[in-house]
């Protein structure tokens, strides 16, 4: 029986999803799923997860030798996990199936300067429709911290789960005081969707992510969930090992959801469970039309208030729209051009930074930041 979460009215079409999903392996995106479980947010806004914690983001700043920053960046990036993977069930209920961004859809928005931690400009844009790919990039120039990167995902059906393998990665570039730049090369979590069956889907992390950082150090993160290493939920261990070496220096254990602490000395590593900070984004009524917010208002709407019909209606309008467009550019010879980004078929850093702990695949492709966006202060 399929499970309780799911309306009366609506069982037999999660049943058909969830076959359809066992049946098509690679992306997900295009089916059309029950009214449920769908989410009026765009994909292009999930890369603000990256800086919900902005002072953790700036304080990457403030380490000042190699083996520091690599524990700083460590910590950054597993404060970002519980944003990443458990937003939506806190604020919807449950996973739910985010909007299948547009071609050229723009998401943008910062984090003020509050207490001295500069000010954080986040600028996202759907570079590929099918697949969808989005690419991202945020800084905070006054504390001379850059990130980009870009994710998309190729997703299977194993023993009621959806495994989700993603694709892409990200460079954080840190400015040193001496001029120098130091690099880490952040490699994403395999994802695993459980809780189907029920009806209310909910993200586990799987297998390893690493963080390379150009001066050697390696941070080796494995992800476990209930009955591996704590037994919990959301658990996760990471070594931190030297230049050289795989022998690690620094252990951190506990739930990326919750606190984590150094295995040797045992004092405090991160702790999300305070408050998060959501990104500040232009009035919809400000936003030019491929902005997420403004693109998608009324499907949005529809969805929120529980109005499917001009949910679906406003996304067909929207979609239609798209494939005229596409068909416009065909018989004219044109292509998309890309507003933000410009995409290249082998990242340098990638390769490099990859090369020292034998990045699988040893080459991605990467979407470089044009420097060409104004953002609101
Ligand atoms: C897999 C997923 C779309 C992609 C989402 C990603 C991987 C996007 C990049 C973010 O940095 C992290 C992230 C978090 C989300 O957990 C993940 C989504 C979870 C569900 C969604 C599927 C396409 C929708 C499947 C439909 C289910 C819920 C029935």
């Amino acid at each position: 029986v399929v499970g309780e979460a799911v309306p009366a009215a609506q069982k037999s079409s999660w049943a058909t999803f969830l076959k359809s999903i066992a049946s098509v392996s690679g992306d997900l995106s295009s089916l059309t799923a029950p009214p449920f479980i769908l989410s009026g947010i765009s994909l292009t806004e999930f890369p603000a997860y990256w800086c919900e914690r902005p002072e953790v983001f700036s304080s990457i700043a403030d380490a000042t030798d190699e083996e520091s920053r690599s524990i700083a960046v460590l910590k950054w990036f597993i404060s970002t996990l519980k944003s990443q993977y458990t937003s939506r069930n806190e604020k919807l209920g449950s996973e739910k199936k985010p909007l299948n961004p547009v071609l050229g859809e723009v998401f943008a928005g910062y984090w003020p300067d509050i207490g001295g931690r500069g000010q954080t400009n986040l600028v996202v844009e759907q570079v590929s429709h099918h697949p969808p790919i989005t690419a991202f990039y945020i800084e905070n120039p006054s504390k001379g911290i850059y990130l980009q990167g870009h994710n998309a995902q190729k997703t299977s059906f194993s023993g009621g789960s959806i495994i989700v393998k993603q694709i892409g990665h990200a460079v954080l570039t840190v400015d040193l005081p001496d001029g120098g730049k130091e690099e880490f090369l952040i490699t994403l979590p395999r994802l695993r969707i459980d809780g189907l069956w029920y009806g209310s889907p909910y993200i586990e992390l799987s297998e390893t992510s690493y963080i390379q950082s150009s001066t050697g150090w390696l941070s080796t993160i494995e992800y476990k969930g209930k009955g591996y290493f704590s037994g919990k939920s959301h658990s996760f261990k990471a070594a931190l090992s030297p230049p050289g070496t795989l022998q690690a220096k620094h252990v951190f254990e506990g739930t990326w959801h919750q606190t984590s602490k150094n295995v040797h000395t045992g004092a405090a590593f991160t702790d999300v469970t305070g408050p998060k900070e959501e990104v500040t984004v232009r009035e919809v009524e400000e936003q030019d039309e491929w902005e997420s917010r403004r693109l998608w208002r009324w499907v949005a709407k529809g969805i929120r208030d529980g109005d499917f019909e001009t949910a679906s209606r406003e996304k067909s309008k929207i979609e239609n729209e798209q494939r005229q467009r596409r068909k416009d550019e065909a018989a004219a010879g044109t292509t998309w051009q890309l507003k933000y980004f410009d995409h290249i078929d082998s990242d340098p850093t990638y390769e490099r930074l990859g090369k020292l702990f034998k990045a699988n695949p040893p080459t991605e492709d990467a979407y470089i930041y044009r420097h060409n966006y104004a953002p609101a202060s």
